[in-house]
């Protein structure tokens, strides 16, 4: 299938800038294309996502992609989107930044490697060596101050206010898009909407400095959709903040559940914007969906396919293993880690490794509210540690309790779970 067709059945084109032109375009070549990423955090997150495949997509179909990491445009900030200035992050925070997010990129994309192997840049290299004068004569000459002026990402600024530094961005996105034609022959530039300012700025660049030397200076431009949600309310954020693609600030299991708890009526849609799973299966998964909706089927496959490619293979089936214990309240089978991963957002209280009364813990650790509801809690039968019922008044918290000698996880009724760290 044509790749452009793929997409679009996938819901994943939201605009270019030539649909007759770039299909052409990209049935006559191999095309070298773009999407940028900006350092301003140590990891993507899942927003970035669906950019990220969409270049591993045009890879699959032959095509050439280049990840731009944004080591230059990441000390100016993008307004594109945003409501207020960014405050601006030191030149060696921006350095390691880049570093990692580099690493994720390349974990989804698998440089180097193939004929038409993915390619990562970093803007830094010609951002800063570009001087002044060179960048006011050179670039700046080509931008009307009235079209700047007209581009969403600065007229949604001007009431409250935006600096030059942000002003600018859209001139040395524009620079990146001509200098990665001049030297990588790239001829699409791909991002999410907040980026189609950014991305015409740097066509029109590449038009007015191209056109009147090469008889055909063409670029194009692509966006993807901003994903939004059945419920109405953002993509990709949960209670806990975003989900990001860094294992250690939102752990595999956490992102498994992500996935999982999809909204039924979005689960279909972001099977085809997530995943390359093939349309007849796609297809599969709909009428699955429609008839056994209890199942969940569909759920599971996005939550594996996900967590499989972010993750790998292994962490995956930890996911899988942590929320059966979780599930089935059998936690024996969890280790430190996996508790770790599974209880991060429960409750918790730290006590040194000594032996203390089952009672005492539970009132210390404000499990139950007084030593006589505590009592009642036991006789009652509503206490478990490390998932085992305990209904002894006088049961004392041990070593033996202790999983991977540092943690003894508490349920008082059917779903309350506290979790007790040993220091
Ligand atoms: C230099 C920098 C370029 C081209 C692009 C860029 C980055 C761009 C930007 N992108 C967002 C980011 O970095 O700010 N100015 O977080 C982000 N992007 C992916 C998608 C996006 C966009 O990385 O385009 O729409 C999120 O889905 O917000 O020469």
């Amino acid at each position: 299938m044509d790749i452009l067709e793929d997409l679009s059945q996938r819901g994943l084109i939201q605009q270019t800038t030539d649909d007759e032109g770039l299909k052409k375009h990209l049935q006559a070549n191999i095309v070298t294309l773009y999407c940028g990423f900006d350092p301003t955090a140590d990891s993507l997150h899942i927003g970035h996502l669906v950019p990220a495949m969409m270049l591993k997509r045009f890879q699959r179909a032959g095509h050439r992609p280049i990840a731009l990491i944004g080591g230059g445009t990441g000390l100016i900030g993008d307004p594109s989107g945003r409501s207020s200035e960014r405050s601006l992050n030191e030149l060696s925070v921006v350095q390691g930044y880049s570093e990692k997010i580099k690493h994720q990129l390349a974990n989804i994309l698998e440089f180097d490697q193939g004929e038409n192997a993915a390619v990562a840049r970093n803007n830094y290299e010609w951002l800063s060596t570009t001087t002044i004068i060179e960048l006011l004569r050179d670039t700046g000459k080509h931008f009307s101050i009235n079209y700047m002026l007209a581009k969403d990402s600065v007229e949604s600024r001007l009431e409250n206010g935006i600096s030059f530094t942000e002003f600018s961005y859209m001139i040395l996105q524009s620079l990146d898009f001509l200098k990665l034609y001049e030297k990588e022959g790239c001829t699409l530039q791909i991002g999410g909407s907040d980026q189609w300012g950014n991305i015409t700025a740097g066509m029109e660049l590449i038009r007015r400095t191209k056109s009147d030397r090469e008889e055909e200076a063409k670029a194009f431009g692509l966006t993807v959709p901003l994903i939004t949600k059945a419920d109405g309310t953002k993509f990709g954020k949960t209670s806990g903040g975003a989900i990001w693609l860094d294992g250690k600030k939102t752990t595999p299991y956490e992102f498994y559940q992500f996935w999982i708890n999809t909204d039924d009526r979005d689960v279909i849609k972001f099977i085809k914007y997530f995943t390359f799973l093939s349309h007849s299966e796609i297809d599969e998964l709909h009428t699955e969906m429609e008839t056994a909706p209890e199942k969940r089927v569909a759920h599971r496959r996005l939550a594996e396919e996900m967590t499989e490619l972010i993750h790998g293979k292994e962490a995956l089936l930890q996911a899988q293993k942590i929320t059966e214990a979780l599930f089935s309240g059998d936690i024996q089978t969890l280790n430190g880690e996996e508790i770790e991963q599974g209880f991060k957002d429960v409750p918790s209280i730290t006590f040194p490794r000594e032996e203390k009364g089952l009672i005492d813990v539970l009132v210390e650790a404000k499990i139950s509210p007084s030593k006589r509801q505590a009592r009642e809690d036991i006789q009652n039968g509503a206490v478990y540690i490390n998932g085992d019922r305990k209904t002894e008044l006088a049961y004392v918290i041990s070593e033996e309790n202790r999983i991977d000698d540092k943690f003894t996880i508490i349920r008082r009724g059917k779903k309350k779970y506290f979790l007790v760290r040993f220091s």
